[in-house]
Formats: structure tokens, sequence, C-alpha cells
């Protein structure tokens, strides 16, 4: 039997199976077993390249992938909001590999690839999902095109592809702590009065891994599948922004229900030109971009040209990001604004920055 077929076998096994507290371990027993499969196909997809052009060169300072059905109106968005042209056509799969546009939008330069329409079964290699999907793993953000009159439909199916192949969509990693050990057993503390997993649940999981020797931290009120994915490795967090396209073909009563279902989604409609702007807004705002400023040792900082980075990151990762040598060459840094207790602090690479922050990078040779 096929690493398909088993995992089809134990999701029919758990489709059968009531889910209450007595079935709780058993539940889990099940998912932790399709996990350890899907790894399979999580590797083969993730490792290196998937071939047939789906290799892309990532620039600028953050990457989109468009993810939706066949025709939704991918590439036409592309077109719209970056410098790209990409084939749009009335048929399916009119777009065929990966196709790239840069959206330069206040400071930031956003890169946004075009891809294949995705179709059930993509996790298990349809279409090109694969590669789809090993382009939407190594994107910063996956922006979900919908249609008005099947937004739903493609939404679950959309979410349950990437999902199987171990993303997660706005959701943060889970809280929990495992200090592997060589020996001692496996010990649960639970931070939390609400933590409602049990422990013979828990023990199960971590046995079918084969971990029997840890110290274990839950600090959430844990899921199964979060609990599975702190033992995974290959899980990776998301944003997403949803964007209902061809807007113009719903009427009110469909605009109505639509805003209900995707409260965040942006709807547009890209051959009528509408709805653009507040498509590159809202993939500004999900960036959580901070601007900082360059200033040369005893000269003034460069406030026109910030340079853009993702949240939180750190004094090391901003030195890469402008010169992989200026990181290795770096004696110090000496930081003004918001991260600075006091102005011209002199930081490590490790310094978390904030948005504002001036910087000075001085070189070793100085
Ligand atoms: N009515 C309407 N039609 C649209 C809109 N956006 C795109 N279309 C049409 O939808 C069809 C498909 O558009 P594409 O941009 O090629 O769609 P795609 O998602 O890139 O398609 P594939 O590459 O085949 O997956 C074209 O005929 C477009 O003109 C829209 O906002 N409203
Ligand atoms: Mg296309």
């Amino acid at each position: 039997m096929g690493v398909l077929e088993k995992i089809k076998e134990l999701e029919d096994e758990i489709l059968r199976t009531q889910k209450n507290k007595a079935t709780e371990y058993h539940l889990g027993l099940l998912k932790a077993k399709i996990a350890k499969y899907r790894r399979v196909l999580i590797e083969k997809s993730s490792s290196g390249g998937g071939g047939g052009g789906f290799d892309v060169s990532k620039s600028g300072d953050a990457t989109v992938a468009l993810i939706g059905f066949p025709s939704v109106g991918k590439s036409t968005i592309l077109n719209n909001i970056t410098n790209a042209k990409s084939k749009m056509a009335a048929y399916e799969f009119t777009t065929l590999t990966v196709i790239p546009g840069m959206l330069n939008y206040k400071e930031a330069e956003i890169q946004i690839l075009d891809l294949p329409g995705i179709i059930e079964g993509a996790k298990e290699g349809k279409g090109r999902g694969k590669e789809i999907i090993g382009v939407a793993r190594s994107s910063d953000i996956l922006m979900i095109i919908l249609t008005p009159h099947n937004a739903e439909k493609e939404f679950n199916t959309i979410t349950r592809e990437l999902t199987g192949m171990g993303i997660r969509l706005n959701e943060s990693p889970p809280d929990i702590n495992i200090d592997k050990r060589s020996r001692g057993g496996l010990s649960i503390i639970k931070t939390k009065k609400n933590i409602k997993i049990d422990n013979k649940t828990v023990f199960a999981v971590f046995n079918e891994y084969g971990i029997h020797n840890a110290v274990v931290i839950i600090r959430e009120d844990v899921t199964v599948d979060r609990l599975i994915d702190s033992i995974e490795k290959n899980r990776t967090y998301k944003k997403m922004v949803v964007c209902i396209n061809k807007i113009d073909l719903a009427d009110d009563k469909t605009r109505k229900e639509l805003r209900e279902k995707f409260k965040d989604a942006v709807f547009v409609s890209a051959t009528d030109q509408k709805g653009s702007e507040e498509l590159k807004e809202k993939l500004f705002k999900s960036m959580n971009f901070i601007r900082l400023y360059m200033k040369p040792l005893g000269g003034k900082p460069d406030m026109d040209k910030p340079l853009m980075m993702k949240a939180d990151c750190t004094v090391g990762e901003a030195a890469r990001k402008i010169h992989r040598e200026i990181a290795s060459n770096l004696k110090y840094s000496l930081i003004w604004g918001p991260s600075a207790k006091f102005s011209g602090q002199r930081v490590g690479l490790d310094h978390r920055l904030k948005d504002g922050d001036i910087i000075t990078f001085v070189a070793k040779n100085h």
C-alpha cells in the first residue's frame, strides 16, 4: 500500500470515529500517524526545485504567492498591481509556471508570484500542486484569491490542501516547549488550568513519535493537531490575505453574504481595475514592515531611503540585507530611536530593531 492509500485509510477511520473525551486519545494516535506519513510528501515538495520552472529567485523586501483555483483572475491581478505581464485568458490553466512581478508600494518592494491554479488533490501532486505548495512554503504571505459564487468551497479546499502540506494560515506557532532527554521518562507540565488535553493523549502522541524521555511544557489550551505541529519540524506559519475577485459578477445580496463570511477580505474586480489600491494597502500592512534608516559614522542619517525589514528583525539580519560582507565584517553597531535605551547605544547582532530606528554600522577595518 502506498503512502496516499495509508493516509486515506487513517482519514477514513477518523471520520468513522465518534469525537468525544473517551476517543480523544485514539484520534490523537491516528492524527500522529497521518502526520508521519505526510512528512514524506512534505519533504519531497520542499526539497529543492520541484523542476519545470518553479525555481524563482526571490527579490524585494517580501514575497507574496497568489493561490487560487484556475481562472479566478490571478494573472489579471498580478498584471494590475505589478510591472509583470502574465498571460490571461478565459480558459483554465493559462498560467503553467511561476511568473514574478514587482509591486513598488510606499517604500517597499513586494515581489508577487503568479502561479498555476490549485485544484483539489494538489497536495497529492494533482496539477502542479506540489510545486505550487513548494512556492507557497517559501513565500512570506499567501494571497488567497476566491470568486464570489464559490468562495466558501474554494477557500475550504485551498486551506485543506495547504494545511495537509504543513502550512498554517494566520496562526501562531504552538506555545509548547519540548526538551528531549536521554532518560527520566516523559514529564508533562501544564502551566495553566484551562489546558484540557489529557495526559494519556499527550503520552500516546509522543510514544507514536518514539519520544519517551522529555520534559514537555504546555503553555496553551492545545489541540491534538497543534500538539503534533509542535513535534513536527516542517510546519510553516504564514500570513494570508483573502481577496475576492470578479466582484462585478456578484449582486448586493451575495456581496453582503461574502462580507459576513470573509470579514477581512478585499473585494476586487481586476478587469474593471477596482480594488487594486485597497489590495496593495492590505498587502503592505500585513507585511508588518519596519523602516530603518542608515547613518554613516559621524554623518547624517539618510531619511529618504529606509531599509524595509520584517518586524522584530535583528541588527544582524538588517546588516545581511544590505550586504553579506557588512554582516561578516561588522565591528559594532550604534542605534538611535525606538529600540535604543539611549541615543547612540552600542548593540550586538542579536538586538531587535523597531520601526523608525536609525543605525550606524561600523566595520572591523574602520
Ligand atoms: N468579470 C470578471 N472577469 C474577470 C475578472 N478578473 C479576471 N477575469 C477574467 O477571468 C478569466 C481568467 O483570468 P486570468 O487572470 O487568466 O485567471 P488565472 O487565475 O490567472 O487563470 P489560470 O492561470 O488559468 O489559473 C479571464 O477571461 C479574465 O478576463 C474580474 O474581476 N471580473
Ligand atoms: Mg494565470
